[in-house]
């Protein structure tokens, strides 16, 4: 179990990582002890920014010693309060903000060696410096960082072609919780040498162990791109179109996401420069991308013809396909704003959910009724990854309904959504994670023989408990 953290320790941690590498001024350390959705208020006696590994390695030396608890800090993009320190100020915070080197480019063997401190968002621009793609995307890249990407497996809206976080993933470097460095930096296809020992610390949020760098897998750059926006009246219209695009384009079929009407309506109210270019009526919108790196293949032509076929056989209404660049970025605006927009509207009650893409439409329905049923107050507003099968089944409180009186009907609502979750075979988290918010239901739901799995994990990597306490696992009384 964690102690309290002695005076002496804290100057020795302070030394280890050297002035100017460390906040202990209650304005410094703000924003380091809260979540990004105010979920969370913590305390911590210090952040330390170190900028190197060895630095990090001594800090979990000393740390590990005196059994003082670590929470690994990222970007602070995280739904789950997963970076947040708990309330007893004893928590030690450690920004990776500062090891942010692109240490390898080799785009020979499509890789690249990054450190867990650079934003996905560099990420990327490093790839596309040497004509590369790296694939991850999501709406927070400018702030979010390789690290959490790494420590939440996170997905985003390319995961259909190019998998999550943990797909793109060849080699980790990692400091143990004792201060130990796992040097597993290879950037190799093939390598059958035992165990997968990277694989453990990819969406175990810090509890493992702190992963200072990865190599990265990289793709050619695509050269050809076609966007559309389609007005469908249903979900089980967008599975039946998604169907025939993969059909039609195979794993061209780069991105496919399901946004309601009320989303749409949200965004457009909400975000400046946001219109909805398609007939207002269609219940449900689907913004589908093909890419491909070869510049003669003319996807426009083939999602036209697709999406023709689809309206002869009467699967949609209204569909746009952009003839621009600025035109597609403005309907990748109109997906990535519908979270800012529901902040505008008012309190939400969040659910990250996937299921097999063929049960999307039960879960649509039968999620609705649960919605109806006991949260009146609030209106279902479930957009995503439609293409993965992970939908954020978010309820926003309707106008002029009284916020705190929704709220109180989150528990019950939560449990009934997770419960047909996975009763359709479902996950309680696709690409959230666990940290510090779904850790009982997690707990609860979990497979009890998985679940002493990862006990016994967390044993033998952190036998003292100091990585992330109070994350994922709930911690079993000593
Ligand atoms: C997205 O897909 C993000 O936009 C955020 O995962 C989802 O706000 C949400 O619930
Ligand atoms: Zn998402």
């Amino acid at each position: 179990m964690p102690r309290p953290l002695k005076s002496g320790t804290l100057a020795e941690l302070k030394a280890a990582v050297g002035s100017g590498a460390w906040l202990d001024a209650a304005d410094d350390i703000a924003p380091f002890i809260s979540d990004f959705r105010r979920l969370y208020r913590g305390a911590t006696p210090v952040v330390l920014l170190p900028r190197s590994v060895d630095q990090i390695a001594r800090i979990m030396q000393i740390c590990n010693r005196e059994e003082i608890a670590v929470v690994p800090h990222g970007g602070n993009t995280g739904y789950c309060g997963g970076a947040t320190p708990d309330e007893s100020g004893s928590q030690i915070v450690l920004s990776m903000r500062r090891l942010n080197r692109v240490r390898q480019m080799d785009a020979a063997n499509y890789s690249m060696i990054i450190e867990a401190g650079c934003t996905l968002a560099e990420a990327q621009a490093a790839a596309s410096g040497a004509d590369r793609l790296f694939p991850l995307s999501l709406g927070s890249e400018g702030s979010a960082q390789i690290g959490g990407n790494l420590s939440t497996n996170a997905g985003g809206t390319a995961v259909l072609r190019y998998g999550m976080m943990r797909d793109l993933v060849l080699g980790l470097e990692v400091v143990l919780a004792d201060g130990r460095v796992l040097a597993g930096l290879k950037s190799l296809r093939k390598d059958n040498t035992g165990y997968d020992v990277k694989s453990l610390f990819i969406g175990a949020e810090g509890t493992l162990g702190v992963i200072t760098a990865a190599s990265l897998k990289l793709f050619p750059k695509p050269a050809d791109t076609a966007t559309a926006l389609v007005g469908i009246a249903s979900p089980a219209q967008a599975l039946a179109i998604l169907a025939r695009l993969r059909s039609a384009a195979g794993d061209q079929v780069t991105a496919f996401e399901l946004i309601p009407r009320l989303a749409v309506e949200l965004t457009v109210k909400h975000i400046a420069g946001v219109a909805n270019p398609l007939d207002q009526e269609a219940s449900w919108f689907l913004l589908a991308e093909l890419s491909s790196p070869n510049p003669r293949q003319d996807l426009i032509t083939l999602l036209t013809s697709e999406l023709h076929e689809a309206a002869a056989a009467g699967l949609l209404g209204d569909a746009l396909i952009a003839t621009s660049l600025a035109q597609a970025q403005a309907m990748w605006k109109l997906r990535e704003s519908v979270p800012e927009a529901q902040r505008h509207h008012g309190a939400s009650l969040k659910h990250d959910v996937s299921v097999p893409v063929s049960s999307i439409p039960r879960l649509i329905e039968d999620g609705s009724q649960l919605v109806r049923r006991l949260a009146p107050e609030g209106d279902l507003i479930a957009y995503g990854h439609l293409g993965d099968g992970n939908l954020h089944f978010n309820v926003g409180q309707k106008p002029g309904a009284d916020a705190q009186v929704f709220l109180t009907r989150g528990p019950t609502l939560e449990h009934a959504i997770f419960d047909l979750v996975e009763s359709l075979g479902g996950s309680i988290s696709a690409e959230h994670g666990i940290g510090r918010l779904r850790m009982a239901e997690f707990a609860r739901r979990a497979d009890p023989v998985e679940l002493a799995v990862m006990r016994d994990l967390k044993r033998a990597l952190d036998p003292k408990g100091i990585l992330n306490p109070g994350k994922v696992l709930i911690q079993e009384p000593v």
